[in-house]
């Protein structure tokens, strides 16, 4: 059941962050779906995925990857899209400090050029060294930086905080950075 859950996880991360034109759906402001034509995608496109499932996976994902609105008639991830989205969250003010986990391989040039977003819309953050370091580990030994985020803020860097806890930011500039234990 446990697997069954996470594959259902990763194929809503698929269409609702990453391609929801293969399946058909059209993200509306916010990155929302209609539950029901989310379903019907899924079930024409050979992936049956039933109410209760669907509702396990929203409650119960590690990462609360994904959220209802409040009717419960929409669905969206909460954050790691590719596809252009607003996701109409407001801009907060940072912790002092924020946490990225990365690996050794990127840190030269992490450190010369700063943090970038890639593919993602922002960079993502952590609130803590722990979560971090999850994040790190998905490619290797981690490796926490620290980002002076509350200085960023006061130089005009704005922030996002997803509803799952992900802060997000267009760009860590170099200086902003350190390895410091
Ligand atoms: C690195 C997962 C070289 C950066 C996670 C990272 C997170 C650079 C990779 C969320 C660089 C991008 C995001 C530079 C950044 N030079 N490498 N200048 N700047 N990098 O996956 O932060 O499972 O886009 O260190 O748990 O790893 O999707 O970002 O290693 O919350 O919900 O480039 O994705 O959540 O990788 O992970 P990613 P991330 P989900």
């Amino acid at each position: 059941m446990e697997k069954r859950l996470i594959t259902v996880g990763k194929y809503l991360a698929k269409y609702l962050r990453h391609s929801p034109e293969k399946l058909g759906l059209t993200l509306q402001p916010g990155g929302w779906v209609p539950v029901d034509d989310l379903l019907a995608a899924a079930a024409k496109h050979g992936f049956p995925i039933s109410d209760d499932e669907l509702i396990e996976c929203v409650e119960t994902n590690e990462k609360r990857r994904f959220s209802f609105d409040a009717t419960g008639d929409m669905i969206r991830a909460n954050q790691g899209h590719s596809v252009e989205v607003d996701l109409q969250l407001e801009e907060r003010v940072p912790p002092e400090l924020l946490y990225h986990g990365t690996v050794e391989r990127f840190l030269t040039s992490i450190l010369a050029t700063g943090l970038n977003k890639a593919k993602r819309h922002h960079v993502h953050l952590s609130k803590d060294v722990e979560t971090a370091t999850k994040v790190g580990a998905r490619r290797g030994r981690p490796i926490i930086l620290k980002v002076a985020a509350g200085k960023m803020h006061r130089d005009g860097h704005t922030f996002l905080c997803s509803t799952n806890g992900v802060w997000l930011t267009a760009f860590v500039p170099p200086d902003y950075l350190s390895t410091d234990p």
